[in-house]
């Protein structure tokens, strides 16, 4: 009876006015009296944080923090006094922030130690983030910091506003109304990114436009970095290779002329006499159709080596993707590696290469890319994808921390056992002068920011891994809807289920048992299997990842195939080479298995995949039914949403289920089992209907 009681109280006291989703994280929310008075006991004023813009913002983030959750107005105090809130400059802190409880005369006050303001930040959300969770912050002895000296979000927005994978509205950048019209979101954007400790920002897509590079655009980007300075927040650009021809009016774009050297390194002065802390170029070279070093007979390091030079005086780097194939390989997945591996230790010390977290190209499932570990003597970061080009888009629920974990925990064995990515790109296993991370970023004009609200998570998930890679995905997801929905636990335990299942699910009913690349080719959204389009590019058709043929389906990649298990080390070459060792979440991604193979469930790959595609639609069915008893926890415009959404990704998943059974079936000429839900679509209609693109 008491706990109803309190139950219907707590629902009560819950503001269920209409909330868009735009406060994120950061919504501060009135706390249950108990636990505010205990925080009022503990923090009754607060020190001035110093005197730069970064202090003041400590402050006025705190006191307005601390005054919606407590209901209380926060004194200024200009000494420590027992229960003060106070900032200190330590210079002899080497890395990140202490949060303390110090001991002082009759009591105790809370510390925030730090060698600089922004560090000072950083912990000041910590404290916040506690508070917001409900923590226990009476007795606080935290040290932290960051793993990755960059963390950075990639934007793939171009000039006229679009975004290039983009599905939560338009670019946040407004790019016609620069420098001189700045709008509230520009500063929202930086907070939200400091919460969360990001600390850098490419602003443009890596499909660069040149016009990036021109005085008129350097302005405009001169005024975001002046807003974001004070959050920690660095802008890089992405630039195009060519910008020498075709900005610069030279007539060739050969990074070894003497010309083109001149020109970027004119143009490196020009930002930096307006951009002092700019951070650097991002650069998409020979690939999918862009400019490069390999136009002019040039290598990928010739290429980065003449901008890392142009950079140098200023402490720039160059992040230099290894994104690339060529429609003629005969295995994409093995691509980077060949054009990359006869590189390493070429690239000047300011170099990074920016590698896609798995060989292909961000798709629900792929093994890690095996450049991780691999390449030893040049600087390598993660590139992960927080947009879902590939999971659905901004409809359907895919939390990425599970994705993300996957392969920063990958064992690449490349200084034997424990040899994980975290530890090779973070500087541990091989000495790195610059150690970074990117996200391609979600973000979007669409008020919530990522279209889908339980896409934010995904958002806030990468910036706490980029943080500590250690965090478990449970753990985020936990901090992350009791800061953006409610802490009670009969919402954020189930629902922190569903998180953590979410990616799985997506994987089973779109492309289970690592196949890859199914989609629909123009947008990536639906299943299109069967898609072969004459004299288009076969890499680019789904037909050439899943091979499928009456013998069985996947792809070959075993010594015996196209020998890309030979890219990873020992142990790893050997479990991926044999069917009876290679994990089965990969085996249609190295081997080509009979549809009659024997699995470990001892059904055969036919029903096993049938099995997976079916596990996939029920647990879409399960989170609608584990959402719909949430209303009472939120308001009613993020519940309905979020159900709304719900009710396409599983529309879509049937569809996904359906579409590929139906094609595989032709090749395994084998029925269906009784258990699994009979396909409403039909296969010749499907195939006769282009997949329309639900975002375009
Ligand atoms: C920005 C994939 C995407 C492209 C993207 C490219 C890349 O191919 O479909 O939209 O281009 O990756 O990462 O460069």
């Amino acid at each position: 009876m008491k706990n109803t009681l309190v139950c219907i109280f707590l629902f009560l006291s819950i503001p269920l006015f209409a909330e868009d989703g735009s406060r994120l994280w950061l919504r501060y929310e009135p706390l249950p009296e108990l636990v505010s008075e205990n925080y009022q006991q503990i923090i009754s004023n607060i020190c001035p944080a110093g005197s730069t813009e970064t202090a003041r913002i400590i402050e006025q983030e705190f006191v307005s923090a601390f005054e919606n959750m407590n209901r209380r107005n926060l004194k200024f105090s200009k000494i420590i006094t027992t229960n003060s809130l106070v900032f200190e400059i330590d210079t002899t802190i080497q890395s990140g922030y202490f949060i303390q409880t110090k001991k002082i005369k009759k009591g105790t006050y809370t510390s925030i130690s730090a060698s600089n303001d922004i560090d000072l930040l950083y912990g000041m959300y910590h404290l916040l983030r506690l508070m917001q969770m409900q923590e226990d912050i009476t007795h606080l002895d935290i040290h932290e910091k960051p793993v990755y000296d960059r963390r950075i979000l990639n934007h793939w927005d171009n000039i006229d506003g679009s975004i290039e994978r983009g599905y939560a509205g338009r670019s946040l950048w407004d790019w016609d109304d620069l420098p001189g019209k700045i709008s509230p979101r520009y500063t929202e954007y930086a907070r939200a990114n400091a919460s969360i400790g990001i600390n850098g920002t490419v602003l443009n897509n890596v499909n660069a436009n040149p016009l990036f590079l021109s005085k008129e655009y350097v302005l405009k980007t001169a005024k975001l970095a002046d807003i974001f300075r004070p959050w920690g927040i660095r802008v890089y650009l992405s630039v195009n290779f060519s910008s020498p021809t075709a900005l610069g009016g030279l007539s060739t774009s050969d990074p070894l002329n003497v010309e083109v050297r001149q020109w970027w390194k004119d143009k490196a002065k020009e930002i930096y006499a307006l951009i002092p802390d700019f951070g650097g170029f991002l650069v998409k070279a020979n690939s999918e159709g862009l400019p490069g070093p390999q136009d002019f007979g040039r290598t990928h390091a010739d290429g980065a080596n003449m901008l890392a030079e142009a950079l140098e005086p200023y402490k720039g780097i160059v992040m230099w993707r290894a994104f690339v194939y060529n429609a003629t390989s005969p295995d994409r997945a093995k691509q980077a590696y060949e054009e990359f591996m006869p590189l390493d230790g070429q690239f000047h010390k300011n170099v990074i290469i920016q590698v896609k977290n798995g060989p292909i190209d961000f798709q629900p499932r792929e093994p890690f890319n095996p450049l991780f570990g691999a390449m030893q003597k040049t600087p390598l970061m993660l590139e992960f994808q927080i947009t879902q080009e590939y999971l659905g888009f901004s409809l359907q629920l895919a939390y990425l921390a599970p994705l993300y974990k996957e392969c920063l925990d990958a064992d690449t064995y490349s200084k034997g056992e424990g040899s994980t990515i975290a530890k090779v790109t973070d500087g541990s296993l091989f000495s790195q002068a610059v150690t970074a991370i990117a996200g391609v970023a979600n973000t979007g004009n669409d008020a919530n920011w990522t279209g889908h609200h339980l896409a934010q998570a995904n958002w806030y998930c990468f910036g706490r891994l980029a943080w500590n890679p250690d965090l478990t995905s449970g753990q985020i997801a936990g901090e992350w809807l009791k800061m953006t929905f409610t802490t009670e636990s009969a919402f954020v335990e189930p629902v922190k289920e569903m998180l953590l299942e979410s990616r799985e699910a997506v994987v089973n009913y779109m492309m289970p048992l690592g196949l890859a690349h199914l989609f629909a080719w123009e947008h990536h959204y639906g299943p299109e299997p069967w898609l072969a389009i004459p004299g288009a590019r076969p890499d680019w058709m789904p037909s050439y990842y899943h091979k499928t043929d009456s013998i069985g389906l996947g792809f070959d990649r075993t010594v015996s195939g196209s020998d890309a298990v030979s890219e990873y080390f020992p142990p790893l070459s050997t479990i991926y080479n044999d069917i009876t060792t290679c994990p089965e979440n990969l085996i249609l991604w190295f081997h080509h298995v009979h549809w009659n193979y024997r699995m470990h469930s001892n059904r055969t790959l036919w029903d096993e995949l049938c099995y997976k595609y079916q596990d996939g639609v029920d647990a879409a069915r399960k989170f609608q039914k584990v959402w719909d008893k949430m209303a009472p926890f939120m308001d009613k415009e993020r519940f309905e949403d979020v159900q709304g959404k719900l009710k396409i990704q599983t529309t879509d998943a049937v569809w996904w289920k359906d579409a590929c059974l139906l094609y595989f079936q032709t090749e395994s000429r084998q029925p269906i089992p009784y258990e699994i839900e009979r396909p409403v679509h039909d296969l010749k209609k499907l195939k006769s209907e282009k997949p329309v693109n639900p975002i375009p």
